[in-house]
């Protein structure tokens, strides 16, 4: 996070536009900010351990594993992809969001309301996401903020159908991605992740965490 009265401009912060509403902000976290992020993720672990997701119908396990931050939390089971208030495994509401992350989407985002949902997901050094959208939120209009912390991670991005041809960007501890407008709906995933790229966590694997509106204001 910027300190009180820096902004972009005066600290030099890069903002690259990768694609139409994609907004990439390399950086954005100082080394600070994301050890201060960094603890409250572990805080909120604590509190709501990392599951393992699994697919609708199959149950196939995900190799990334998750937990929320926020009064709705993403989970995904036999049962199909949803958004609800408690972990799927305790039951327990989930842990609030804190109010670094709330500064981040106000910073931003460009919309008023908060979000409802940040997905933690977790990469151990083998784990990946296949290319997909999300679209398992009511409201489309309002972007997605993803913050990365620990290990880059191979990050690939397409058009709004699967076939389009796709770009990958390295993404880095501190990090900070908006997919907004007609990018909100872009295919996207984690090729892989690069070990020993960062020094902020103790163990090799790396950290995002997706800041979603789930309903409509
Ligand atoms: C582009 N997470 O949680 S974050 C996800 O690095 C997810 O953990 C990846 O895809 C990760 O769903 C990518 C960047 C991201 C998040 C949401 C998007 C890119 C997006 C939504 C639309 C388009
Ligand atoms: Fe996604």
């Amino acid at each position: 996070m910027l300190g009180t009265g820096e902004s972009g401009a005066e600290t030099g912060m890069q903002r690259v536009e990768l694609a139409p509403g994609l907004i990439w902000w390399p950086g954005y976290l100082d080394r600070a900010a994301q050890e201060a992020l960094l603890a409250e993720i572990e805080a909120a672990l604590a509190l709501a351990p990392l599951f393992t997701p699994r697919m609708p119908r199959t149950g196939q396990p995900f190799s990334v594993r998750m937990s929320n931050f926020g009064p709705l939390g993403w989970v995904s089971d036999a049962a199909g992809y949803r958004y609800q208030g408690f972990h799927p495994e305790t039951r327990a509401p989930w842990p609030p969001l804190p109010a670094s992350l709330a500064a981040a989407w106000r910073a931003l985002s460009g919309q008023e309301a908060l979000p409802e949902a940040g997905l933690i997901n977790w990469y151990a050094p083998d784990a990946h996401m296949g290319l997909h959208q999300d679209r398992d939120e009511q409201d489309f209009t309002a972007p997605v903020l993803s913050l990365s912390l620990g290990d880059t991670a191979l990050f690939r991005y397409g058009g709004t159908e699967r076939r389009a041809p796709t770009r990958s960007i390295r993404l880095a501890s501190g990090d900070a991605l908006l997919l907004s407008g007609e990018s909100r709906l872009a295919f996207h995933g984690v090729d892989r992740i690069l070990p020993g790229t960062s020094t902020l966590l103790s163990e090799p694997g790396r950290f995002n965490l997706t800041l979603r509106r789930v309903t409509p204001p």
